[in-house]
């Protein structure tokens, strides 16, 4: 066989092997796909730098660069399979089953992982080397020892025309039946008081200016899942378990029951350069942690380093101080956002929202699990990986208008949000080129939580380089810092600065 078919030979049978064990996963558990699987121990393996630099160059879509990656790295050994095959059919085989035996590994080594979750794993194990086998037979040399000659061709290009198909269909299928459902539609308590309407943002009477409340849709999202966890409301459960006294598990149902309340709450991920979109407000509905907290009977509130573990459906872990789920911050296990149930990207069908805290320190998605335990007993995902485990959310003021390096002339509105969470925002101020800080005007007070809109009519600026500069003010008086800090391990700080041009 040339080069060229059993290269191609290699890369159809693994292709249909991931197919048709990406659409059995479908069916049985859509997490359990090896190509995600595979995904998701290289996410877990990305040392901290090269996932900043992917989540900072390639946004949200830093996942879809991550499949491509390891699809690509999957071709890549997959032809080779097909090349080693022509010397000997057993080495392509074990190159097929080195790939599945990876994905296998992987399967395990999740947190949630078990033997039940190979199905997947298995059915591409025995599919590829089967393939290949086939492949080499009809395009192959002759059993008496001719080279391959149009017979042969014809074949083989029917079988793996064939074989594309059923690639291409199982994985289409698969990713059709592990498609989300849109909970948006699903029936949504209310609470017991709900909160009055928001006021009206500066967004009205300045377009520019980002929306007081982050639609759900525009919302920014940071996970380490790659397939959204597909839960079901009815089968969810929570557990609270640990140093209490009264350990329980309750069902949506249950929890629904209890004393359900809505908070405006702004949360920002530690991953926010300054300046940056990983920040998002939103009305929350859901139960105080307290309530939750109370109702198991934390043995000893006061213990030094005792935090709640609380994990995913998913395997993900997120420390929370154990204060700042039971202090007057009411933080809240959401099941609500913006008045719509929570949409599946943001932890369907229930999450941890921390005020004051980065995501990764008291955001929990998908959480069906909190723990109450101490630092030493338990180290969460991103702890692991040297990240802060107390992390107050640094207070930043942010311009969304003008854009950087844009013409500006005549009237200008220089405008956006500031959040300084637990503190309030007092204050933002502006500082054109080398003129003294200016006070702003704020939009509406929204509570100490949630970020506040602001902006500053700049008459005229006149035409050559401006540089802007905003920081907020905050709690009694506190002025943003402009020390330059990096994301990691606790968070960017430092003053937005950007330069337009006048025009
Ligand atoms: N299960 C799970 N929950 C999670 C995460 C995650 O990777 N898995 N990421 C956390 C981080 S780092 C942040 S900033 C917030 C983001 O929440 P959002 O995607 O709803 O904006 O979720 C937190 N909760
Ligand atoms: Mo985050």
């Amino acid at each position: 066989m040339s080069r060229r078919r059993a290269a191609l030979a290699g890369v159809l049978a693994a292709a249909v092997a991931m197919g048709l064990a990406h659409l059995l996963a479908a069916i049985l558990n859509p997490a359990t796909s090896p190509v995600l699987i595979i995904g998701s121990a290289v996410i877990d393996r990305t040392p901290t730098a090269l996932k900043d630099w992917a989540i900072e160059h390639f946004g949200t879509n830093d996942k879809t660069v991550l499949l491509a990656s390891v699809v690509a790295g999957t071709v890549v050994l997959a032809a080779i399979s097909g090349l080693l095959a022509r010397r000997r059919l057993v080495y392509g085989i074990a190159v097929q089953l080195l790939l599945v035996a990876t994905a296998a590994l992987a399967t395990l080594e999740r947190p949630t992982g078990s033997w039940r979750d190979l199905g997947p794993a298995l059915l591409a194990g025995l599919t590829g080397p089967l393939v290949l086998t086939g492949l080499f037979r009809v395009g192959g040399t002759r059993p008496d020892g001719y080279p391959s000659g149009t017979n042969t061709r014809r074949a083989f290009l029917t079988g793996s025309g064939a074989v594309a198909i059923a690639a291409v269909g199982s994985a289409a299928l698969g990713q059709k039946l592990s498609a989300t459902t849109d909970p948006s539609n699903l029936t949504l308590p209310k609470a017991r008081t709900p909160l009055p309407a928001l006021p009206a943002g500066l967004e009205k009477t300045y377009r520019e200016i980002t929306p007081l409340r982050t639609p759900n849709g525009g919302f920014y999202r940071v996970d380490t899942a790659l397939a959204v966890p597909n839960l079901d409301r009815d089968s969810w459960t929570l557990t609270v378990e640990g140093d209490v006294d009264r350990p329980f598990t309750i069902d949506y149902r249950e929890l629904i029951a209890m004393d359900l309340i809505e908070r405006d709450i702004t949360m920002t991920c530690v991953s926010n350069e300054v300046g940056g979109g990983y920040v998002g407000a939103a009305r929350w509905l859901g139960v105080r942690t307290k309530d939750l907290l109370d109702r198991a009977g934390v043995m000893d509130p006061d213990k030094p380093q005792a935090q709640v573990f609380s994990t995913a459906t998913d395997g993900f872990t997120i420390s929370t101080p154990l204060g700042a789920l039971m202090d007057d911050r009411e933080a809240l296990l959401a099941i609500g956002m913006n008045g719509a149930p929570l949409p599946r990207t943001h932890g369907f069908p229930a999450r941890l929202i921390t005020p004051g805290l980065y995501g990764m320190l008291g955001g929990t998605k998908w959480v069906t699990k909190m723990r109450v335990t101490t630092y030493a007993d338990a180290k969460a995902y991103w702890t692991q990986r040297g990240w802060t485990t107390n992390g107050p959310i640094k207070p930043s003021a942010r311009i969304d208008t003008p854009a950087s390096l844009a013409t500006v002339k005549g009237r200008t509105v220089v405008g956006g949000v500031a959040w300084a969470q637990r503190r309030g925002v007092v204050k933002v101020q502006l500082k054109i080129d080398e003129k003294p800080w200016q006070d702003c005007t704020l939009g509406p007070d929204v509570g100490v939580d949630f970020w506040r809109q602001w902006y500053f009519i700049w008459d005229d600026p006149g035409s050559g380089q401006h540089a802007l500069q905003a920081r907020v003010i905050y709690g009694d008086n506190q002025t943003q810092t402009d020390d330059r800090a990096p994301v990691f391990p606790n968070g960017s700080s430092g003053i937005q600065q950007l330069v337009v041009i006048g025009g």
